[in-house]
């Protein structure tokens, strides 16, 4: 299936291949078994099971960044778990918020109560606290530090409800923004990174806004149907009396009008993102940054002016995402993404959309920055036809591949 969703891109195709082939940890290092104690092992599969890709691309991290990576990251998700549970009543939910930073500290502290998917780290939270502990001061305290922050800063938002873009700002800010400062200070603090990374807190903030919106935009359905809204009203008042009545057929052409002016507000991180990845210097931090960044532009750009956001899931081709995780190694190869991603959502505009001139602005920025003209087409896009329809290409690419498996096995029976 994947395979034949990707049949209009060969160069998906073929990635789709190799990935198949290497599998997704052909691309990364596995990690040391031998001075690896049991309980980090727990770490790191729970850190597999609550995201796949993700996970390949932590455990490429070097050295003891790795580790204080991949606890931060599953420390976040029991946090984010608890702040998700809907069967913790609100006078119970904020205390615990409040103090779960201090449960790092208590050996034994673990949650039973939650009903949610990734309810497990909370479940089994002593073994994460345990190979916390082990983690060197520096990181301990960073992670700490950022842990209280955003658990006071969810507290708070438990009541309110998000009216004004500065609400959806600050929202975004207490559980993404954070976690993009608390990973500066860590790449910051192994070394491996420069010390601007970590005292430019505006961009890493930046970084963590553009993927939380998109989060945001894309799971309008599922936060609808399960009772959550995270859309602000200043957006969507414009357009509607309630945010569920989106889901109506009727409201369509007013939720894409809303859809269309958050995605042009999310654009608007890009600026940013770019400069926060070109002052990173280790080409392993670079991709374990640019990766989520480059699936985010490619989210907004198959949910911008697209109904199906409001009655389904849009999700970006498997072809393209494991394209986008080979391709995002370098400066370069992430402003050439941006750029054609940018580029669709340019020819997605409607001249009668009431954000058509705010996006036209700040694609032209984006496209401006990556040094790539606006009427260009000059792109990867257009490659094969000169050789070829990317339909046959890919049936080309298919059927060398099967054959040469049908060739390996005969081989391989003719030599029994
Ligand atoms: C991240 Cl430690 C996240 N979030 C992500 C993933 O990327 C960021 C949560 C915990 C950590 C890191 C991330 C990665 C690299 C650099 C970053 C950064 O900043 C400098 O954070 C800003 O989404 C969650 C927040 C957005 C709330 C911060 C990427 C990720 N992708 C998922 C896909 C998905 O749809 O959730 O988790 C996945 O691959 O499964």
């Amino acid at each position: 299936m994947d395979f034949l969703k990707s049949l209009g891109h060969p160069e998906e195709v073929l990635n789709l291949l190799l990935f198949k082939v290497r599998g997704c940890n052909g691309l990364v290092p596995k990690t040391d078994k031998n001075n690896t104690s049991n309980t980090l092992r727990t770490c790191y599969r729970y850190l597999d099971q609550t995201s796949r890709s993700f996970a390949a691309v932590i455990r490429a991290l070097d050295g003891e960044l790795r580790d204080a990576v991949c606890i931060f990251y599953l420390v976040l998700r029991a946090l984010d778990t608890l702040e998700d549970s809907s069967s913790i009543q609100h006078h119970i939910k904020a205390p615990l918020l409040q103090s779960f930073h201090t449960h790092l500290y208590q050996p034994l502290w673990n949650y039973t109560e939650s009903c949610e998917k990734d309810r497990q780290v909370l479940e089994d939270f002593s073994t994460i606290s345990l190979e916390f502990r082990k983690l060197s001061s520096v990181y301990r305290d960073i992670i700490t530090d950022i842990c209280w922050r955003m658990g006071e800063g969810m507290a708070e938002m438990l009541e309110s409800k998000l009216t004004t873009m500065d609400d959806w700002e600050r929202y975004c800010h207490y559980v993404a923004g954070l976690v993009g400062i608390g990973l500066s200070r860590l790449f910051a603090a192994s070394g491996q990174e420069e010390e601007v990374i970590r005292e430019d807190t505006e961009l890493a903030n930046s970084m963590g806004l553009f993927l939380q919106k998109t989060n945001i935009i894309r799971d309008y359905l599922e936060d609808q149907q399960e009772g959550r809204e995270f859309w602000p009203k200043e957006a969507w008042g414009k357009y509607a009396k309630t945010l569920a009545e989106f889901t109506h057929r009727e409201c369509m052409p007013a939720a894409v009008s809303c859809l269309n002016e958050l995605v042009t507000n999310a654009m608007q991180h890009i600026p940013d993102v770019f400069t926060y990845l070109s002052r990173l210097r280790n080409p392993d931090v670079f991709t374990f940054c640019a990766i989520p960044q480059v699936m985010a532009i490619a989210t907004l750009a198959a949910c911008y002016n697209n109904p199906q956001v409001f009655c389904g899931v849009v999700k970006i081709r498997k072809g393209l995402a494991v394209t986008l995780m080979m391709e995002a190694n370098s400066m370069r190869a992430v402003k050439d993404i941006m750029a054609r991603q940018t580029l669709e959502i340019a020819e997605a505009i409607k001249p009668e959309d009431p954000s058509a001139s705010e996006t036209h602005h700040v694609v032209k920025k984006v496209l401006r920055l990556t040094r790539t003209e606006d009427h260009g087409g000059l792109m990867v896009k257009t490659r094969w036809s000169l050789c070829a329809s990317p339909f046959s290409v890919s049936c080309a690419l298919i059927m060398a591949v099967v054959s040469w498996h049908y060739l390996a096995t005969l081989q391989d029976m003719l030599a029994w």
